[in-house]
């Protein structure tokens, strides 16, 4: 499929969704949430993808909306950004959180705004030494989107989510993986190599058990403790009769490595 602000392709089960407007640091414009939507809809329904990996063309990640596509005057009926939300952050981060892969952000530069809250809505963050994290809605008049308040402080706690929101001060990526919003902060020319080593790992891995572990994780964001136990049983009921399961013992067993993707 010929796309217009992001490219696609797809090796070894792993899918590479590059955000690309390098010129604008990959900011979001309406296109490119329509791009998106494809393209992680392809993801789902492809079963030879088994894993996938979003980054960002050029120096940077994504600076969050694109601030030449909105208008804050009062007379342009397009400014409400409920709306803008609904149809395309929100259904975004949705879908990544929904999507039954492992989806891996490789952070290669700075990650602003939506676009920080949509690296971190990936299942896994590996960010260049040089990348920052900047919460940049306060800087110019706006509140946190894209699930910013949810995972922030559930991440680093609310001392340290707080004072990122309100100040919009960048957060370096060695920061951010010290203090536990992200998993790693590696050298700027291996980033994108190793977001796509990790997920080419969760993609020879158990697809089954990796997607519920994904609900496992979504769900304790709000469960109790009696909840989130009852979801683990029905979850490992479910993984405990899973061909992959067979093959984890039988791996063992034998003293070999399992082999999860070959069926
Ligand atoms: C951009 C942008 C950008 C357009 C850089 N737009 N061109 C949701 C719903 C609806 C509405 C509002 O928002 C949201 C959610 C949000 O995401 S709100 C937050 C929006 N994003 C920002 O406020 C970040 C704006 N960008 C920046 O503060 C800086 O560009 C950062 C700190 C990200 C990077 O700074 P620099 O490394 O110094 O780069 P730069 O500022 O020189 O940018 C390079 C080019 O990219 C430049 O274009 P130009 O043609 O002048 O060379 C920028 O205008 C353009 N650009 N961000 N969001």
């Amino acid at each position: 499929m010929a796309y217009e602000t992001i490219t696609f392709a797809a090796a070894e089960r792993v899918a590479t969704v590059t955000l690309n407007r390098p010129d604008k640091l990959n900011a979001f414009t309406a296109t490119m949430h329509e791009e998106l939507r494809k393209a992680l809809a392809e993801i789902q329904s492809n079963a030879e993808i088994r894993a996938a990996v979003i980054t960002g063309a050029g120096r940077g990640f994504c600076a969050g909306q694109d601030l030449q596509e909105v208008s804050p005057s009062a007379a342009d009926a397009s400014r409400d950004l409920g709306q803008r939300l609904d149809r395309g952050y929100n259904r975004l981060v949705r879908t990544l959180r929904n999507l039954p892969k492992p989806v891996v952000a490789a952070v290669n530069g700075v990650a602003a705004g939506a676009g920080a809250n949509v690296a971190l809505a990936c299942d896994i963050v590996i960010a260049a030494r040089s990348a920052s994290f900047i919460q940049a809605f306060a800087r110019i008049g706006l509140v946190p989107d894209s699930g910013g308040s949810f995972s922030l402080p559930r991440r680093i706690g609310l001392a340290r989510a707080t004072a990122l929101l309100m100040t919009g001060d960048a957060l370096p990526a060695e920061r951010a993986a010290d203090w536990g919003l992200i998993w790693a902060a590696v050298d700027d020319d291996k980033c994108l190599a190793e977001a796509q080593a990790l997920a080419k790992r969760l993609a020879d891995g158990p697809g089954l058990a990796l997607g519920l572990i994904k609900r496992l994780m979504n769900a304790s964001g709000t469960n109790s403790l009696d909840q989130q136990l009852d979801l683990e049983r029905d979850f490992q009921r479910l993984a405990g009769m899973s061909a992959d399961y067979r093959e984890g013992v039988a791996a063992f067993r034998e003293k070999r490595k399992a082999n999860f993707a070959v069926r």
